[in-house]
C-alpha cells in the first residue's frame, strides 16, 4: 500500500505514535509518505520505504497568519497524485482532518479518491475541541472521515459526549516497540543523579497546564521527607517558570533536576524508581505506557484513559486529580521496600507488553486494508 501520513512534527504523543507507526509500515513493505511542516522528530531513520514531503509555512507579506490548512490541503493534493496514494492516516483531528477532507474532494473533481483514517488523540477533543470556535469545523471533519479511531475507550466516550458523532468509532490503543525500552539500566547514570540510598521520581511532558506538574513537585516534597530521593523534569514547556520558583519556595531545587527536552527519555526513565502523572485530563498517557515497559511503576490521577493503562495496584496507583496526599502515600507504599518495588517493577514491564506493536499493528492493517 501507499500510505500518506499527516501529523504534528513536535515531541507530543500524537506525532511519535503517528511516526512510529508509519515506521512500522515501512518495515512491513509499504510505501510511506509523512507530510508535516517540519520533519517529525522520531522521523530519524533511513528506510527505501519512507519519504518526508514538507508543507511550505512561509508567510507572504498580506497574510498576518499562515494559512496552514490551506498549503497542507494543496500539499496532500499534490502527494495523493504524483505518489498514487491509497489511502491517507491524519492524526490530530485539526487542522489535519479537515484539510483531508478538502484534499480528497478536490480530488474527487478529477477523477481520483483518497479516503482517509482520522485518528482522534486526546487535546483535539477535550481541550480544543471544546472550543466553541473550532466545534463545527471539528465535528464535521470527524463525520466526514472514513474511518474514525480514539487511542482510548474513555476518549470515544468524551468524543460522543461533545459532538454529534453519526459515525462508528474504533478503539485502537496507543502502542510501543518493546525492545526498544529493554536494557537500558546504566549504573553510572543512576549514581550521577541520586546516591545508594536515594530513590528516583520521574515525570516527562510539555509542561502545560493539563499535566499538573505542580503535584509531581507537591507529591516529591511529602516522599523526599521520608525517604530521600531524587526527582528528573524531562520536558519543558509554559509552566516551567512557575514550576521553578514552587521549587524554590519548597526549598527542594537541590533535590530537583529540571533535564529540558532531552531525546533520550529511555535511559533516564530506565534509572527511575517511580514515574508520576497527574494529570487533569489524559487521553491516553503513552508517556506512562513508556515508563511501564521500562519497568517504572506508574502513580497517575485516574483521568480520561489512564485506568486503561495504569492498573491499580498493579502497575502501580491512580488517584483522583489534585489528590496529592494519596498520591504521596500510594509512592511511598510502592518504595517501602526493595521487594515490593520489584514486584510493581515487573508487572508493569509485563503489563507493557499488551500494547506491543506487534499486537496493535495488525488493527491498523485491516482499517487501511478495508478501505483500499
Ligand atoms: O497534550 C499532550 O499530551 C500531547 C498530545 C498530542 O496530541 O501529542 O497527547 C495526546 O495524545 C497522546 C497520544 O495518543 C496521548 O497518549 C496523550 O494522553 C494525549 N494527551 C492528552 O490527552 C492530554
Amino acid at each position: 500500500m501507499k500510505i500518506g501520513v499527516v501529523c504534528y512534527p513536535t515531541y507530543g504523543g500524537s506525532g511519535i505514535v503517528a511516526t512510529e507507526l508509519g515506521k512500522a509500515f515501512a518495515k512491513k513493505g509499504h510505501e510511506v509518505h509523512f507530510i508535516s511542516y517540519r520533519q517529525p522528530v522520531r522521523l530519524d531513520v533511513f528506510s527505501k520505504n519512507i519519504f518526508y514531503h514538507e508543507v511550505d509555512i512561509s508567510d507572504y507579506p498580506l497574510f498576518e497568519h499562515s494559512p496552514y490548512e490551506l498549503t497542507l490541503t494543496s500539499k496532500l493534493v499534490d502527494v495523493a497524485i504524483h505518489e498514487k496514494l491509497d489511502v491517507l492516516h491524519v492524526h490530530y483531528a485539526i487542522p489535519h482532518a479537515s484539510a483531508a477532507y478538502t484534499a480528497k474532494k478536490i480530488l474527487e473533481s478529477k477523477g481520483l479518491k483518497l479516503p482517509f483514517i482520522t485518528t482522534l488523540h486526546g487535546t483535539d477533543i477535550t481541550l480544543v475541541g471544546k472550543d466553541q470556535s473550532f466545534k463545527p469545523v471539528i465535528e464535521f471533519a470527524i463525520n466526514q472521515s472514513d474511518i474514525v479511531t480514539t487511542v482510548s475507550e474513555s476518549l470515544k466516550k468524551d468524543t460522543f459526549e461533545f459532538f454529534s458523532i453519526q459515525k462508528e468509532i474504533i478503539v485502537v490503543p496507543n502502542f510501543i516497540d518493546c525492545i526498544s525500552y529493554n536494557n537500558s539500566f546504566s549504573q553510572s547514570h543512576r549514581d550521577y543523579f541520586a546516591s545508594k540510598d536515594e530513590n528516583i521520581l520521574i515525570h516527562v511532558s510539555n509542561f502545560r497546564k493539563v499535566k499538573r506538574v505542580e503535584d509531581v513537585i507537591k507529591v516529591f516534597n511529602i516522599v523526599n521527607r521520608k525517604y530521600p530521593s531524587k526527582l528528573l523534569l524531562v520536558g519543558d514547556g509554559p509552566q516551567r517558570v512557575y514550576l521553578e520558583s514552587l521549587c524554590r519556595e519548597l526549598k527542594i531545587c537541590e533535590s530537583v533536576k529540571f533535564l529540558g527536552k532531552t531525546k533520550d527519555i529511555t535511559s533516564l526513565m530506565s534509572i527511575s524508581d517511580v514515574f508520576l502523572l497527574p494529570s487533569e485530563n489524559e487521553s491516553f498517557g503513552l508517556v506512562a505506557l513508556e515508563a511501564m515497559a521500562c519497568g517504572v511503576p506508574v502513580i497517575s490521577s485516574n483521568a480520561g484513559g489512564l485506568k486503561e493503562v495504569n492498573k491499580h495496584g498493579v502497575t502501580g496507583y491512580l488517584s483522583d486529580v489534585g489528590d496529592v496526599e494519596s498520591m504521596a502515600n500510594y509512592t511511598l507504599e510502592i518504595l517501602k521496600n526493595q521487594q515490593t518495588l520489584n514486584l510493581f517493577k515487573k508487572s508493569a514491564l509485563k503489563h507493557s507488553e499488551n500494547f506491543s506493536i506487534e499486537k496493535i499493528l495488525p488493527l491498523y492493517e485491516e482499517i487501511y486494508e478495508s478501505l483500499v
